[in-house]
């Protein structure tokens, strides 16, 4: 379960967090697929309660009514249509899968789908689930919980949310049909949403009854679903992702809180010199990596201090350090603008999400931020498929903030988060020739829009990066010869 399952050559998955599915096949024809993205995290597909009394924010969708495939992103059929023509251009997608638990109690009881459920007797028709499949007695998880009782992290609602018990053979039953299903519409893997709050145990007996992935959507025979398994483990709890790791990969959170801290200046970048288990982080093949996610972009789930979009500088600077570097399988972050950290995507009177537009300069518009469109964050993404399988050498630092490394003979890149000018001639490991920058532009035809490189027969060629330009990186590799 660890392996992405990419089409191969590609790399790195991204989160079009609230897109609906009609855009989502779109994206990957027009941009997605020819850019080299490996696949798509998408929001939870299955039928949510629909929460107007919070004017629809983001996280009615982790509210399930049922398993049927029926949200504000599109219905099955559109799902299945999204699916089909991703896969086809070679992008994969990934469901967000919540199976801990069903929603809260509100006044409100209609889904998404136009299934109601009788909260105060644990009915939700829609499935059917009914009392006896949940944990019970019912109780409440506690902060100090999850200090030291794994019992009630695990058994106990989190934040209100009815806590389903996976220990039965009809609760593990419908998952594996909803988890299934989806794979039978081609899908390649499952982020696990709060599997800390589940037992290891019960994940197994779940992840061993699913099918193996669809060989008329272009995977291998045999091949598993790829699972991610969201832990957050900072350190400090009863439960660790240890007890995880051995069943799939899991998502690794310190990774974009040190991140994070080394671009703001909180920690000098010489020091990433050993970046990966040596700073605590889990072994290479069991992380799924990213600078933040949809709950730390806004104050949700864990972490203080993560970086966003609304700290581009050194945003895209720590998401160029992860593209580069060969540790873990890399997410990136597609967001939609918000200033309320409650409020749901663009959407119409009706409650409909409006989609995003495409400007001229291949931007977003109607209130879509579309990381994943910035030239400094795709360009990245195809170094990183160039660089493939390398692993780091050449690597150089100047005692502070200035760093540059090479990837085998593929690819080179420097940072400076210097408060002065970057000027060097380093070692890029590239064949002589002359590059373009894909940080500072990108090539046309035979020109180059940015900073061009020049190396030297020595693979040797000088480096710029002046402190107070636009971005603090320089990148190049194999293919952005002008
Ligand atoms: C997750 N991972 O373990 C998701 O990444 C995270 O986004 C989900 O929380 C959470 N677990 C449950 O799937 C989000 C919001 C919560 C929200 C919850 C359910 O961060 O704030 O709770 O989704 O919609 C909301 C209210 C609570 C209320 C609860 C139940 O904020 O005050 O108690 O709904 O009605
Ligand atoms: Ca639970």
């Amino acid at each position: 379960y660890k392996d992405p399952q990419f089409a191969s050559g590609r790399t790195t998955m991204v989160h079009l967090f609230e897109w609906k599915w009609d855009d989502i096949a779109a994206e990957c024809e027009r941009f997605l697929g020819p850019k080299g993205f490996g696949g798509i995290q998408i929001s939870p597909p299955n039928e949510n309660l629909v929460i107007w009394s919070r004017n629809r924010p983001w996280w009615e969708r982790y509210q399930p009514m049922s398993y049927r495939l029926v949200t504000r992103s599109g219905n099955e059929q559109q799902f299945a249509n999204m699916v089909r023509r991703c896969n086809n251009v070679g992008v994969r997608i990934y469901v967000d899968a919540i199976i801990n638990h069903m929603t809260g109690t509100w006044n409100e009881n209609v889904g998404t789908g136009g299934s109601t459920a009788n909260f105060g007797n644990w009915d939700y028709p829609g499935v059917p689930y009914s009392r006896n499949d949940f944990n019970w007695p019912q109780c409440e998880i506690q902060g100090s919980d999850y200090g030291n009782n794994a019992e009630r992290v695990r058994n106990c609602e989190l934040s209100g949310l009815k806590d389903l018990n996976q220990g039965t053979e009809y609760v593990r039953n419908m998952i594996v049909n909803y988890m299934n299903h989806l794979i039978d519409l081609g899908v390649a893997g499952f982020r696990i949403d709060a599997a800390k709050h589940m037992w290891p145990g019960d994940l197994r007996v779940i992840y061993d009854r699913l099918r193996n992935l669809d060989p008329s959507h272009g995977f291998a025979s045999g091949a598993r679903p790829y699972i991610y398994q969201e832990v957050i483990d900072l350190g400090g709890e009863v439960i660790s992702r240890d007890e995880y790791t051995p069943l799939a990969a899991v998502t690794e959170f310190k990774f974009g809180m040190e991140l994070s801290r080394a671009f703001t200046s909180g920690n000098q970048l010489r020091w990433l010199v050993n970046w990966g288990p040596t700073w605590g982080l889990l072994v290479s093949g069991d992380a799924l990596t990213f600078i933040d996610n949809h709950d730390n972009q806004r104050g949700h789930g864990a972490g203080g201090n993560i970086l966003t979009y609304k700290q581009s500088r050194p945003y895209k600077a720590a998401i160029a350090f992860m593209l580069a570097h060969p540790y873990g399988v890399p997410q990136l972050m597609s967001s939609f603008d918000f200033h309320d950290t409650e409020a749901g995507p663009p959407m119409d009177s009706s409650g409909n999400i409006v989609s995003p537009s495409i400007n001229s300069d291949n931007t977003c518009g109607n209130g879509w931020i579309c990381e994943h469109r910035w030239r400094q964050i795709f360009q990245m993404v195809a170094f990183r498929n160039v660089a493939g399988s390398t692993g780091i050498n050449d690597w150089w630092d100047n005692g502070s903030n200035q760093i540059a490394f090479c990837r085998g003979g593929q690819a080179f890149i420097a940072f400076n988060n210097d408060n002065w000018d970057l000027n060097q001639t380093l070692q890029t490991c590239l064949p002589a020739g002359n590059y373009c920058d894909v940080i500072s532009g990108e090539k046309q035809g035979s020109g180059c829009s940015g900073k061009v490189v020049t190396v030297g027969s020595d693979g040797r060629a000088h480096i710029s990066i002046g402190a107070n330009e636009y971005d603090m990186m320089l990148a190049i590799h194999q293919g952005s010869e002008k």
